[in-house]
């Protein structure tokens, strides 16, 4: 922070950083993993940064949690049991939750601080963390599966960039894990970062998923507070009979997600499209 502003500096998006007005400071720490920074920004409401990188504001929020959630899920027959990994904020299980057949959400996030200070600023996202279909695990997503075997539907990734202690979350190894975790047609969705920015890792994350997943696909939606404005996901299904693609059922109380858009979320500008589905660099 600088003469009152925020500026999200990283070697992951080099030569540029959004930029966000602050108007005070509400909390700063150092956690056992990372530097914990939430302020209240002029026009994003609060916001959430571990170290220096945004990972939520409460204005836009909903447009990456909404769309995370919802593209495997809608697309699940009937999802029952879902773990989210990641996402201490408590935004995702909030959408997860709008799943009427969910009967257990499992959330399961490396660090406390990150569940503990949503709890007390981001009350819009954590809210739901206290409800009884609710399980918070504090503890390594990539260790938590380990000791868990065809259970979960869905499993939803919202993890922190590959710089820190989410660089296990986009390796083989996590896949492997995550499908075998899978129930038998469960779907998975991850954090998949930017077209813009990162194409050679969405490439090779796409590639390596397809070692494993018999469906998989990248989807994305817009965010102006992540970096260049867009984030996608990997979503993938361990029956290749199903169609990630089309939503099954409606979700009542969205704000970013509906139908249309599900099916519009797979449609890649074609500079995505040529190298992702035909090894294609334009
Ligand atoms: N919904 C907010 C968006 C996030 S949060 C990412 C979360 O992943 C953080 O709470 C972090 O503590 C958690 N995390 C990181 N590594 C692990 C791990 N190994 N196991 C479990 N949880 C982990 C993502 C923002 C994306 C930013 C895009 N630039």
């Amino acid at each position: 922070i600088r003469d009152g502003w925020f500026s999200e500096i990283s070697s992951q998006w080099p030569g540029q950083a959004m930029t966000l007005k602050v108007n005070r400071i509400l909390h700063t720490e150092k956690s056992l993993y990372q530097d914990v920074l939430v302020f209240e920004s002029e026009t994003y409401g609060n916001v959430l940064a571990l170290d220096g990188v945004i990972q939520c504001t409460e204005r836009d929020e909903f447009s990456y949690q909404e769309m995370i959630t919802h593209l495997p899920l809608a697309s699940h027959p009937s999802p029952k049991k879902v773990l989210v990994i990641g996402g201490g904020d408590g935004g995702v299980v909030r959408e997860v939750l709008k799943h009427e057949s969910v009967e257990e959400v499992v959330l399961c996030d490396i660090d406390e601080a990150v569940i503990r200070v949503s709890k007390t600023y981001l009350p819009h996202m954590s809210a739901l963390l206290s409800s009884s279909k609710v399980t918070v695990f504090i503890g390594d997503g990539f260790k938590f599966l380990f000791e868990n075997h065809n259970t979960y539907d869905v499993i939803i990734t919202d993890s922190s960039d590959p710089v820190g202690p989410a660089e296990s979350l986009f390796q083989k190894p996590y896949f492997q894990l995550l499908h075998d975790a899978l129930a038998p047609g469960g779907h998975i969705s991850t954090q998949g970062e930017c077209l813009w920015l990162h194409l050679p890792l969405i490439t090779g994350l796409k590639e390596m998923a397809k070692g494993i997943f018999p469906v998989v696909e990248y989807a994305y939606t817009t965010i102006p507070t992540y970096p260049s404005g867009q984030i996608g996901f990997m979503v993938c299904a361990k029956d290749a009979q199903r169609d990630l693609r089309t939503p099954l059922r409606k979700v009542a109380g969205t704000r970013y997600y509906n139908e249309a858009l599900h099916r519009t979320a797979f449609i890649l500008p074609e500079f995505g499209r040529a190298l992702l589905e035909e090894g294609k660099n334009l």
